[in-house]
């Protein structure tokens, strides 16, 4: 067995990620108003448990706790967001209140030679922008190009990566289709309209950006799946692999790197109406060049198609007592079925090579021609974390998984694909949406009585990988003690 450690490239960079409505709480404080999480998380049966995010990890007040703990870790990346609701409340008048605790974060990122990694959209729509049709209106757009030059105005001189959304797909086809996310709606059409008007947001958001700040690196996340047909013989679950395909990854990829919506995906969704939405000019503001795509995964998937009469169950939501509908709008008897792989708390399959293929299919396709880099913006599972009793969690599961994964990502660095770096989900435990507190995705265990912060094991291993810039040579080897700390 070879004992040579698996060297990532020079300046491959380590680091982790969080959003604002899961760790800052704070959400009465500093002139903050409703976002739309604030609201859906009100609605009885909307998250488990009826958690929500009021206080979370109380990171608006631990900011200085939290980056220590961050050096702590080796990271040299932190990728956060900032909270609309929080900077411009009323989705219009900037809140100065609100902007000064993050310009707080990213001093004291700098002082401890932390990279901060800004995302303006981690989900968190100002409630008063979604009492005019949220992101169904075209002006939220706007709206939104407007926030990121407010954001750009305090921060700019600073942070010097901007990612513009997190992960559309969530926004519009879990928020406005399936009604498992805020705003909760369940109208195919809105979803649509949604998946639009998030596109031209970020479009216009570049735009402003880059004519603010040239030289500032631009771009956006989106979370993309790998689905295979269940059986490769069968037309039908081959046609349910492109369906699903088509309106979770090309309806953002192709408008984003091509300028236009993908024609299978226009058919598919003909009767919902997404051409209506499109003005002249609004592709070539989604197609403004950017230079990183952030990539999400967490899991492909096996789809079939079911028989008419099938119970359409979507997968992987927390078990609410509210009806949640399909995200998939113009695929609702398309499922995901479970091929026996180990699965995450989330009911999530565990699938390493499925990101492999996944880089070099959009280095391949999108990226490559563009010649832009990507980054793994999130990867990360959430287990059923057992601390000891001084709060420990010998979480093997996690660590294993980040390992996995990471050889994935080496395999595909290998495979010729421009991967600069990989920022794990998440640093800590936090709000898990409509999980509440009940799934916990952290690298750094929160007690959230006490609010006391353990670093896991997969934390002193992924600190240890990311000071030596490479993997053991062994998939898994027990961490080593705490390197660089
Ligand atoms: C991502 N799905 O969300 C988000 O960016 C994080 O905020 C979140 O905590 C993390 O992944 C873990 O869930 C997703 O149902 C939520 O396909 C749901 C899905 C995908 C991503």
């Amino acid at each position: 067995m070879s004992t040579t450690p698996l060297s990532f490239p020079d300046h491959f960079v380590w680091g982790a990620a969080t959003a604002a409505y899961q760790i800052e709480g704070a959400a009465h404080e500093g002139g903050r108003e409703d976002s739309i999480w604030d609201v859906f998380a009100r609605v009885p049966g909307a998250v488990a448990d009826a958690h929500n995010g009021d206080v979370a990890c109380d990171h608006y007040h631990r900011s200085a706790e939290d980056v220590a703990l961050m050096q702590e870790l080796n990271l040299q990346a932190y990728r956060f967001s900032t909270s609309w609701a929080r900077c411009v409340p009323d989705g219009v008048t900037p809140n100065p209140e609100g902007i000064a605790f993050y310009s707080r974060l990213v001093d004291q990122l700098l002082e401890a030679g932390i990279q901060p990694w800004l995302t303006l959209y981690h989900w968190d729509l100002p409630q008063a922008l979604e009492d005019r049709g949220g992101w169904t209106n075209r002006e939220t757009a706007h709206r939104f190009a407007e926030y990121a030059a407010v954001m750009h105005e305090a921060l700019g001189d600073r942070v010097r990566i901007w990612t513009t959304l997190n992960e559309p797909w969530c926004s519009a086809f879990l928020g406005y289709a399936a009604g498992v996310h805020a705003p909760g709606r369940q109208e195919p059409r809105a979803a649509l309209a949604a998946a639009h008007h998030l596109l031209l947001g970020h479009g216009l958001a570049v735009q402003e950006l880059r004519r603010r700040d040239p030289e500032a690196t631009l771009g956006i996340t989106l979370n993309l799946t790998v689905p295979d047909p269940l059986d490769p013989a069968s037309a039908a679950d081959r046609d349910a692999a492109r369906r699903i395909d088509g309106q979770f990854n090309r309806i953002f990829l192709d408008p984003l790197f091509r300028g236009e919506y993908p024609a299978d995906v226009l058919e598919d969704v003909h009767h919902l109406g997404l051409a209506d939405h499109v003005q002249e000019g609004d592709l070539t503001a989604i197609a403004a060049p950017f230079d990183v795509l952030g990539i999400n995964y967490y899991h492909g998937e096996a789809v079939t198609t079911a028989a008419p009469d099938a119970p359409s169950a979507p997968e992987g939501h927390a078990p609410l007592s509210r009806p949640v509908s399909s995200p998939y709008v113009a695929a609702d008897r398309v499922q995901s079925v479970p091929r026996g792989l180990p699965v995450t708390g989330m009911g999530w399959e565990v699938q390493p090579e499925g990101l492999r293929r996944l880089l070099n299919r959009v280095q391949e396709e999108y990226t490559g021609p563009a010649g832009i880099p990507v980054f793994i913006t999130e990867n990360g599972a959430a287990y059923d974390d057992a601390p000891d009793a001084s709060g420990f969690v010998d979480d093997q599961d996690r660590l294993h998984f980040f390992d996995a994964h990471l050889r994935a990502v080496k395999d595909a660095i290998d495979d010729g694909v421009d991967v600069r770096g990989y920022l794990a989900w998440s640093l800590m435990d936090n709000f898990e949406w409509a999980w509440g507190y009940h799934q916990r995705f952290g690298l750094v265990r929160v007690d959230y009585g006490t609010q006391r912060r353990t670093p896991k094991a997969s934390a002193r291993w992924y600190a240890a990988v990311a000071a030596a810039n490479a993997l053991p040579a062994s998939p898994s080897q027990e961490p080593g003690p705490l390197e660089g700390a």
